[in-house]
């Protein structure tokens, strides 16, 4: 994997980049669908693709590991030939999943986690060697260090000691990592993950100790777990601050435009979240003159399309009203609108704030678009 800076703003930390894989490139700031199951809920790969302008999804070790297993994918080729996407992708190492999905039951040691299936209650144990291989054989452009992901609220001294669990875990997983080669004969590279909480000087401690490793791309996790937005704001600054420059950073679980444009002017290139695909199931849109919820009465009889101003195909072709009856009525092309919408609208925002870099208007647009895409309609 390569990263090029191309552009860097000069009223803050905004930058545009280029990410160079073995499955494609990148351009950054990007958002990355989330494609828990191999699959971007609702959404085919072609218009991922053509419509949405997706240039690279996220898969979930824990749900991949789990159903259809790794056998399975194995046996496909890798993930990207399992599910005919053959742009990048990038895996979640499962630390914040066994964290969210497997809750009760799960038990941390330094060894790893134990946990069960929330699918049949079955035990499991992650190690970071073996989410290390478990991503090797998924076959993911990027694949993510195995971290504990805190909770909100969460005292100091456990954050401490969760953080140093996270950072002997990186260590491991370096270590495997590269001591073992893709399956697929393409490169593969390791990201790891700040924790510390919402404390500052653990999360200084932790972006000093993962930008020491060196590797070609780090992340952030533990935010956006329920703490004010300040607060993920500052930590964000802080340790974006100490990350390096010339290495992409990525906001893991990140989040509402808002949120993605904030993060964007303190120099974050990659996001994920699975807000605008869950919450289009829901009726939630997301669209250039704000948000609103389809089910509402007053949509009813609304024939003008979802989002004139956005283009693409489905919020031009389809109107309010159309989408809210199949909404209302459970129908399947609903959720399938929706996502293909709030998914083209999110691809659209990172592109959009891209140019603004480039044409060096990010931080004016900024303010001003922070205000009309969080407006309820
Ligand atoms: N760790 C990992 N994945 C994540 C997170 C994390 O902390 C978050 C937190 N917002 C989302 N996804 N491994």
């Amino acid at each position: 994997m390569k990263f090029f800076l191309e552009n860097s703003d000069v009223h803050s930390q905004a930058r545009a980049g280029r990410i160079e894989t073995a499955h494609g490139s990148i351009q950054t700031p990007i958002f990355m669908p989330v494609g828990t199951a191999g699959t971007v809920k609702a959404v085919h790969q072609r218009e991922l693709r053509d419509d949405i302008k997706a240039q690279i999804i996220l898969g979930n070790t824990y749900h991949l590991y789990l159903r259809p297993g790794l056998d399975i994918i194995q046996q496909a080729g890798g993930l990207h030939r399992f599910n005919g996407w053959e742009y990048p992708i990038l895996t979640d190492s499962g630390g914040y999943q066994v964290y969210s999905l497997a809750g009760t039951g799960r038990k941390i040691n330094d060894k790893g986690v134990e946990f069960k299936s929330h699918i049949d209650g079955s035990l499991h144990t992650f190690t970071p060697e073996g989410v290390m291989d478990i991503q090797r054989l998924i076959g993911a452009d990027i694949i993510m260090a195995f971290d504990e992901c805190t909770p909100y609220p969460c005292d100091y001294t456990y954050a401490r000691t969760s953080m140093e669990l996270t950072h002997r875990w990186l260590q491991r997983c370096c270590t495997r990592f590269d001591t073992t080669e893709g399956l697929y004969g393409y490169e593969q590279s390791l990201f790891p993950i700040v924790q510390g909480s919402v404390y500052k000087d653990l999360r200084q401690k932790s972006a000093e100790t993962i930008a020491s490793f060196g590797r070609e791309g780090n992340a952030i996790g533990g935010l956006s777990v329920g703490e004010p937005a300040e607060i993920m704001y500052e930590l964000t600054e802080t340790v974006c601050a100490i990350l390096p420059h010339d290495k992409p950073r990525y906001l893991m679980g990140v989040g509402t435009p808002a949120n993605i444009l904030e993060c964007i002017s303190l120099g974050v290139d990659m996001f994920d979240c699975v807000m605008p695909t869950r919450n289009a199931r829901n009726g939630m849109l997301f669209t250039t003159e704000g948000i609103l919820n389809i089910r509402n009465e007053k949509w009813r009889d609304d024939f003008s399309p979802i989002d004139e101003s956005l283009g693409g195909y489905v919020s031009s072709v389809y109107s309010k009203a159309y989408l809210r009856h199949l909404i209302k009525s459970n129908e399947m092309l609903g959720a399938q609108i929706a996502s293909v919408h709030n998914l083209t609208f999110y691809l659209w925002l990172v592109a959009e704030a891209r140019q603004k870099i480039i044409t060096g208007e990010f931080r004016a647009w900024k303010e001003a678009m922070v205000k009309k895409v969080m407006q309820r309609l």
